[in-house]
């Protein structure tokens, strides 16, 4: 079976922005399952787990102020190839470039330099899946 789970995260852009509904909105209407949900001020702890792959990068240190700097709405979410499925809503990772009718096309600001407001994170694939959803969802 190739039912999946992936960690979604509404970014602090996203949320700030009162975008929480219309992007659940557009996870429930592609039929994926919302199986849990938090509100979380991340710390930075978290974050550098959450972003390990990108340590060292240019854009690491302005991403990570940024993710700290508002709520961050995290979903788990279920469904068939979700994960790849979501990273298709969502669109590809620079705004300006991304598909319409996907939420980093159709939502998505071109901010200049500031590409990591690009309003969500999902999961790459299934082991990425599991290690996030372990840190975002380590009550569960
Ligand atoms: P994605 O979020 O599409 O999986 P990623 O994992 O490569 O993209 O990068 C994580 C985040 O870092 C991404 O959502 C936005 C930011 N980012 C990536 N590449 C960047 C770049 N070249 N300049 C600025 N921010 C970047
Ligand atoms: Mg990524």
């Amino acid at each position: 079976s190739q039912l999946e789970q992936t960690l979604v995260l509404i970014k602090p852009d996203g949320v700030a922005r009162n975008l929480t509904g219309e992007i659940l909105r557009r996870i429930e209407a592609k039929g994926y399952q919302l199986v849990d949900v938090r509100l979380v001020h991340a710390q930075r702890d978290l974050l550098a787990a959450h972003y390990a792959e990108h340590e060292g990068k240019p854009f690491y240190e302005p991403l990570i102020q940024f993710m700290e700097s508002g709520p961050i709405v995290a979903l788990r979410i279920s469904g068939h190839r979700v994960i790849e499925g979501f990273r298709v809503l969502a669109g590809t990772t620079d705004p300006t470039t991304a598909a319409p009718g996907t939420i980093r096309g159709d939502l998505g600001r071109d901010w200049g330099l500031n590409v990591q407001q690009n309003l969500v994170h999902g999961s790459d694939s299934v082991e990425t899946a599991e290690r996030e959803l372990a840190l975002w969802f380590s009550h569960s």
